[in-house]
């Protein structure tokens, strides 16, 4: 009854909750984001209310609590509080395969149509390969490494992740406005897939803290 609720829930929510579309991976995430957070609201709640309840209901000289209900193996509340949250674990993985599957779809069947190398060097600064084209990073007077790369909405594109240069180091290759994230590691091509749906100018950070100027390399997706 419980577990057919939730599916109700989360499918009604599916047509209710606004999402953004940038990506295929943002429409999924930002849904199960919502579904969590509706899912840990309720969970908050309960707790809250049981909490006050209990406060109010034990309050010292009100009940003698120990006397009252003396402390001693319960085993409906022991087999409770075990199956609650395993109930709750496996709910988050059921709202979560539908993500996780989108993410994993390449390695299963290629379906990309253009692949992208995406080179992030120890001196802070993303590169990008595109075809034969190489697209370069452009330092400011701030300091701020910028690398454009000009993409086309519609289509899928297939990073592989390099971490590069001479004491290669872990970064990690985000643009949270298209909901994906992945580390660069050295010695390592981590890959992601993603198709674009909207035009737009996409920032890229980098989201493993890598040294001194961590924060200074950026990119910037510009899709057409
Ligand atoms: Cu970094």
């Amino acid at each position: 009854m419980k577990s057919r609720f939730f599916f109700l829930l989360t499918s009604l929510l599916w047509f209710v909750l606004p999402v953004s579309a940038e990506s295929n991976l943002s429409e999924l995430y930002d849904r199960l984001f919502l579904e969590v957070l509706i899912l840990s609201v309720i969970v908050f709640t309960l707790v809250v209310i049981l909490w006050v309840y209990m406060i109010l209901k034990f309050r010292k000289g009100k009940v003698d609590a120990i006397e009252k209900y003396p402390v001693s193996f319960h085993k409906k509340l022991q087999i409770t509080w075990i199956a609650v949250p395993i109930f709750i674990g496996l709910l988050l993985l059921a709202m979560s395969l539908p993500a996780l599957s989108e993410f994993q779809k390449e390695l299963s069947t290629p379906v990309a149509d253009e692949t992208i190398v995406v080179e992030a060097t120890d001196n802070w600064q993303w590169k990008f390969y595109k075809g034969d084209q190489v697209y370069r990073p452009v330092t400011d007077e701030n300091g701020i490494s910028m690398t454009t790369l000009p993409l086309e909405s519609g289509r899928t594109y297939k990073f592989v992740l390099w971490s590069t240069g001479e004491k290669p180091i872990i970064h990690s290759f985000y643009v949270y406005e298209l909901n994906f994230k992945m580390d660069v590691v050295p010695h390592k091509n981590n890959t992601i897939t993603v198709t674009i749906n909207s035009p737009g100018s996409y920032l890229v950070l980098c989201a493993e803290y890598c040294g001194a100027r961590h924060s200074m390399m950026r990119g910037v997706l510009e899709v057409s």
